[in-house]
């Protein structure tokens, strides 16, 4: 028991205790693979947009397709993946103390599994040996190379998932009966959701995709490896908001001097998630045949929950925001807001990111409604939906915390320069992309299709005119994507300042001790069997008879398409 309230003691009490070196290295090992990956991904993503636009032609070495998977793998999976598992083990840290040396050799071990599975899927890429886009849909096939390097990513991640879970079971069993910081209760739900989601892809690319471009099998259920990818690409997404809400709960109250109001409703949110972001994927599969329209309505009733607690989280924090506001004097029904410090950039990024998740929000509830599915499905509205949600609310909300973890991991200052540069950063990446997913929208309302470099149906006259409005143009696509590759290299600027550059000394973990709810914090919400016990209960009723059916009643296996 002794042992117990020290470890309580460390995490609570000593402010000033930063994050062991050790565990500082591996953070910054993860942080440098995701911002290499992010220019890369800019890159790839500039030629696209320019080369859709008209404005360029491509050269005959370097498909658009390719490009296209590129960008999507480098941001969408690489991105995000290294820089949330860099927040993690830095987060764990912090909270629950350094990890021993054996758990942090396992955490070594994951990243360099990750990393070879990464360079071996990013080299079948950039030989155009797997131009089949971040979804890699069948009948679209990629060499075999690429299955393997996918999979051995998604173990390594599954390895550093297991060593951020040990450190904090071992903490809830030097604590018994205390309720667990709050940053390792977050981690420990999105990396559940995480494991649990990608047996689906495991499922796809073991059970199907593997044995097929190894030439054992020459047809493929496509149906089926669709719906065991969005069994896993729905919680994917939420795998990227989580992490950007812990930033949201945990580092914003600290930044703007308050304290997150109630824990035990951002741990009711995370329960939720849990629950309710995989049995969902069929919101993605609306327009496909093959699933009856019961199971369809089934999911997207499932859909409508998993908003939920999205909405308590937009309550959360807009009450951290007013409480603190009119701590520090702010009056009347709006004026508290004056009183945030938007000079930081630690806050002003994440913040732009919240206010752009509310129309992009609002833009998934338009996706997942039945009828209004089949007008956006597989046009450039969709497109324009995710540069907002995970382009945007996710990405602005990890520059913010670059400001602060990577300064904090190498032992240097965030100073006001960088600080100035951060807003600057901010300011282009949400104008770039108010352009650029702003005409996605409206292109896409027009019926301009998504995954493809061409259609002769926009030369038909009448469709030119619509896709050359003011706004609703590709050049105006083309025009936002010139502007946000300025704020990546920006941000790829501001990282390399960060990491080698500034001047040495010492950066806060800024993070919000746990709220003053925390010892009432009800025990169920901590029990995991019985959340992961109703997941996979859900799961179940939600995809057992649809995927039996796809498994007995198969559509004829469809021949195979590569290039
Ligand atoms: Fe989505 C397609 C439905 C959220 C990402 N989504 C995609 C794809 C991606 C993606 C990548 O139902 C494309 C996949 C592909 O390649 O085909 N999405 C939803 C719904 C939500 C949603 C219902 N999506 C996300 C998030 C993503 C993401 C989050 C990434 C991070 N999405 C769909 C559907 C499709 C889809 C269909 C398929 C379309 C098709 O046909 O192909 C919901 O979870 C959204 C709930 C969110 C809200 C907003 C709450 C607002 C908050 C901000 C608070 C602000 C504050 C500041 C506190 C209801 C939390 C206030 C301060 C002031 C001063 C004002
Ligand atoms: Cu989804």
């Amino acid at each position: 028991m002794k042992q117990s309230n020290l470890a309580l003691q460390d995490y609570t009490e000593i402010p000033e205790v930063q994050i062991s070196p050790k565990d500082g290295k591996l953070a910054f090992v993860h942080i440098s693979v995701a911002f290499f990956a992010f220019l890369l991904g800019i890159l790839g993503g500039l030629l696209q947009g320019l080369a859709r636009g008209g404005m360029i032609q491509l050269p005959s070495w370097l498909g658009y397709y390719q490009i296209l998977t590129a960008h999507g793998v480098l941001l969408a999976l690489v991105f995000t993946t290294y820089i949330i598992f860099g927040f993690f083990f830095a987060g764990m840290s912090k909270t629950h103390g350094a990890f021993s040396d054996g758990l942090r050799k396992l955490a070594w071990i994951s990243f360099f599994i990750t990393t070879i599975g990464t360079v071996m899927a990013a080299t079948m890429i950039l030989a155009n040996e797997a131009s089949v886009l971040y979804t890699f849909y069948a009948p679209l096939q990629a060499h075999f190379i690429y299955y393997i390097g996918l999979t051995l990513f998604i173990v390594g991640t599954w390895v550093a998932g297991a060593t951020i879970m040990a450190h904090y079971f071992k903490w809830r069993k030097l604590n018994p009966g205390q309720p667990s910081p709050l940053f390792g209760f977050m981690a420990t739900a999105t990396i559940i959701l995480w494991i649990v989601a990608g047996l689906g892809v495991a499922a796809t690319v073991l059970g199907q995709m593997l044995p097929w471009a190894l030439g054992y099998t020459d047809e493929i259920n496509v149906l089926l490896s669709r719906t065991l990818f969005w069994y896993f690409g729905h919680p994917l997404v939420y795998f990227w908001i989580m992490p950007a809400y812990m930033v949201w709960y945990l580092v914003i109250p600290k930044v703007i001097g308050g304290r997150l109001f109630s824990g035990s409703l951002a741990r009711l949110a995370f329960v939720l998630f849990l629950l309710f972001s995989i049995p969902v994927g069929f919101h993605h599969q609306l327009m496909e045949a093959g699933i009856t329209e019961f199971w369809k309505y089934v999911q997207t009733i499932l859909t409508f929950v998993v908003v939920v607690p999205s909405l308590l989280t937009a309550f959360s924090i807009f009450a951290t925001f007013e409480q603190t506001g009119r701590e520090k004097g702010g009056k009347g029904l709006f004026s508290w807001l004056k009183k945030l410090p938007w000079g930081d950039v630690r806050f002003f990024a994440p913040f732009m990111g919240m206010l752009i998740f509310i129309p992009a929000g609002a833009g998934g509830l338009i996706n997942a409604s039945f009828q209004l599915n089949a007008v956006i499905h597989n046009t450039l509205w969709v497109v324009g939906h995710f540069h907002l949600t995970v382009g945007t609310t996710v990405v602005l909300t990890f520059f913010g915390m670059a400001f602060w973890l990577i300064p904090l991991v190498t032992g240097r200052k965030l100073t006001k320069f960088m600080n100035r540069s951060g807003i600057v950063t901010t300011w282009l990446w949400t104008i770039g992309m108010f352009f650029m997913s702003g005409a996605m929208h409206i292109l896409g309302l027009f019926g301009a299709p998504r995954r493809t470099a061409y259609t002769t149906y926009q030369d038909h006259p009448q469709a030119l005119s619509w896709f050359e409005g003011i706004f609703a143009s590709h050049v105006t696509v083309a025009l936002g994507g010139v502007i946000l590759t300025a704020a990546g290299l920006l941000m790829f600027y501001n990282f390399v300042y960060l990491a080698w550059f500034a001047p040495k000394g010492e950066t806060e973990f800024p993070i919000t001790p746990d709220p003053d709810d925390t010892p009432h914090t009800p025990a169920i919400l901590e029990n995991w069997k019985l959340w992961i016990g109703i997941a996979v209960v859900l799961i179940l009723f939600a995809y057992t008879i649809p995927i039996y059916d796809m498994i007995v009643n198969a559509p004829p296996g469809s021949p195979t398409f590569n290039n």
